[in-house]
């Protein structure tokens, strides 16, 4: 499969503290308000762009050929990406998530960080960070953020080209000895993906709105509490911007609800850890999956309940990771 101009790049999930849930505008995923993550070393994406003289681009995921709707979405930012390279070549596009059931965990954040990386460099382009984010963010919205490691801010903006749409380091929060501890809570795939969610959100939630003015100041007080390296501080925070954006879902009509009974049973198993003492925090994307914000030293007890909750399959604890790098080139 190897081709010589091919380019190999892998990057890092991340799991948004101040969570992203609405748009200013669909076709750029321009974001209606900021947001602030947190990139993990674990649940990556591997990817391989290699042009070539194909009649159309190829897209091969988890060693098997992706359906329609995946490869046209390929395809469509591998445009962007010829169009600014001045190319006109097919690729064949090969893609390893990192995930460790098949949980739904498979991230597009950490998938269009690596694609944005390997198929510029394939086309012979070198961008710099801050404009390679704002074309991540064109293939999903969190992966402009999956383009740096560690603690990330992503701007709300406010151009309409999305020029100012783009995430940032924030390395005042490097080697904080923080831990996520995924829980798994379910197979299968999530009730409803993001984008049509958000949307649906946006259109019928009589919640969006406070939802959306409320962000702000949850980004001043998470930088503020990264920069004290305060976790109590900064955990309250990203429960918080959690449970108002599923409450946010929670209230379109018809309701989004992506929690099962082993997800509310984990938000209780990580509340009773706090009010014994250890210092741990919930946070919930799109699905019903519990990660729980804590000290490295915590991790494993922190597992071992959740582990320990009806419903929950299997844990991982996953660090602080760098951003999207090239690991094969030319
Ligand atoms: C986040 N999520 O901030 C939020 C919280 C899920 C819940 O970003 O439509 O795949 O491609 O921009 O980035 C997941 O949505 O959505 C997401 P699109 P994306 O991490």
């Amino acid at each position: 499969m190897s081709s010589p101009n091919a380019v190999t790049a892998v990057a890092g999930t991340n799991i948004a503290l101040v969570k992203y849930w609405g748009k200013r505008d669909v076709a750029l995923n321009l974001p209606a308000a900021g947001s602030l993550s947190l990139t993990l070393d674990r649940l990556g994406t591997r990817t391989t762009v290699a042009f070539d003289d194909g009649e159309r681009d190829r897209f091969v995921l988890d060693g098997a050929p992706a359906g329609d709707a995946a490869t046209t979405r390929v395809s469509t930012f591998l445009d962007r990406v010829r169009a600014s390279a001045q190319i006109a070549r097919r690729a064949l596009v090969t893609s390893e998530n990192s995930v460790p059931t098949a949980a739904g965990l498979a991230s597009s954040a950490s998938g269009f960080a690596a694609l944005a990386l390997a198929a510029t460099r394939a086309a012979g382009l070198e961008l710099p960070a801050p404009e390679l984010s704002a074309l991540a963010r064109i293939g999903s919205g969190s992966a402009a953020r999956s383009i740096f490691g560690g603690f990330v801010e992503m701007a709300r903006g406010v151009r309409p080209d999305g020029s100012d749409a783009i995430a940032r380091p924030m390395p005042e929060g490097d080697g904080w000895e923080v831990r996520l501890v995924v829980a798994i809570t379910a197979a299968g795939p999530k009730a409803i993906g993001s984008t049509a969610a958000m949307t649906h959100t946006a259109r019928t939630s009589p919640y969006y709105e406070a939802w959306v003015a409320g962000v702000p100041a949850d980004l001043t007080a998470a930088r503020a509490a990264i920069a004290a390296r305060d976790l109590a501080a900064l955990g309250v925070i990203a429960e918080r911007s959690a449970l108002r954006m599923h409450a946010a879902a929670m209230a379109a009509d018809p309701a989004i609800i992506y929690w099962n009974a082993a997800t509310v049973a984990a938000i209780a198993a990580v509340r009773a850890l706090r009010a014994g003492g250890t210092p741990a925090f919930v946070t919930i994307d799109a699905g019903p999956h519990v990660k729980a914000l804590c000290r490295a030293a915590d991790a494993d007890a922190v597992a071992a309940a959740l582990r320990a909750v009806p419903g929950v399959s299997e844990t991982l604890i996953a660090a602080p990771g760098p951003g999207a790098r090239v690991v094969e080139a030319p």
